[in-house]
């Protein structure tokens, strides 16, 4: 494997949070539990998610768990209470859906790289994430129906999208792990590598990706997401072809006839067949 000069964006109490050539790689750094979240390390990947969004400088978040036995086991089960998972002021939460609302809405590929055990909330992420490129030692699998939960937003309904019905059905109903190769088999893990490859070939994607062209990368994500989001894929799907309206003449024409007083001369814009 290569060494790399990952540099700390931020220090938190779950995760680590590096960058390294335009790469933010977000690290659960929970080894003593497989990695398993609990509220605090969503709020950490939230925080995260934000400083990546607003930074131009990331065009690629990998999403990972410290170690080569998980990825992330799911929920902490040591944490969970009526009513969710329980912070430190004692409140119920769920707020891992609000990190898979803000891995589907990051305007920029997330790609989940597993190292080991996604089980669980851990299977669901990687599920949510735009790509998954695994270890050959990963397993996949929910637990949900054996241990008392279930995802029946995207992990199941995107999962389906990705293995079909019948096998979404099964990979819920039975509660049985899969090997990398058949998770890949599958059509949910987009490639498999030996455990030492995976960062290298991880990076060899994202750089792959980070030559291609943003805006042309954004907008398929949207038009992808928007086919399962609803009024709200829709939405962000429009609101980037606003953003997209506002780069151009016609829209500053428009701005600028107001602000100098006069009827805005549309005319001269070209009406493309
Ligand atoms: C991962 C498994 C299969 C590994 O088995 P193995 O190799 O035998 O290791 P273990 O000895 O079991 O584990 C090693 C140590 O790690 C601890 N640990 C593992 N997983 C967890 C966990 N999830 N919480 C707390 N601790 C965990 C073990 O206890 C052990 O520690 P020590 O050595 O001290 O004994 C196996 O570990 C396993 O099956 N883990 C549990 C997987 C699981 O059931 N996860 C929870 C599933 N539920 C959720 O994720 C909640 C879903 C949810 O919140 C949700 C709700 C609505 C909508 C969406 C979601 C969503 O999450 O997306």
């Amino acid at each position: 494997m290569t060494t790399r000069n990952w540099t700390t964006i931020k220090e938190y109490e779950d995760i680590k949070f590096e960058f390294f050539e335009g790469i933010a790689k977000i690290t659960i750094n929970r080894p003593e539990v497989y990695n398993a979240f609990r509220p605090q390390t969503n709020f950490d990947m939230l925080d995260a998610m934000d400083i990546c969004r607003e930074r131009s400088d990331i065009g690629v978040i990998v999403l990972t768990g410290t170690g080569d036995k998980a990825f992330c086991s799911g929920g902490d089960q040591n944490v969970k209470g009526v009513g969710g998972y329980i912070d430190e002021h004692g409140v119920p939460r769920l707020n891992v859906l609000d990190l898979h609302k803000a891995i589907r809405s990051m305007p920029k590929p997330v790609i989940a790289m597993v190292n080991g055990y996604a089980i669980g909330g851990g299977h669901v992420l990687h599920v949510v994430c735009d790509l998954t490129i695994a270890s050959e030692n990963a397993k996949f699998g929910q637990t949900g129906p054996k241990v008392g939960s279930f995802d029946a937003g995207f992990g199941s309904n995107y999962l389906a999208r990705h293995v079909g019905q019948k096998k979404a059905r099964e990979i819920w109903f039975l509660c049985k792990q899969y090997t990398a190769k058949e998770a890949e088999d599958m059509g949910m893990v987009n490639t498999v590598v030996p455990l030492e490859r995976l960062e290298d070939e991880t990076v060899e994607w994202c750089k792959t990706i980070m030559m291609r062209s943003p805006m042309a990368i954004r907008m398929i994500k949207r038009g992808l997401n928007a086919e399962l989001d609803g009024q709200r894929g829709l939405m962000e799907f429009a609101g980037d072809a606003t953003m997209m309206y506002y780069l151009m003449e016609e829209a500053q024409e428009g701005k600028n006839a107001f602000l100098e007083k006069r009827d805005p001369e549309f005319q001269k814009f070209p009406k493309f067949p």
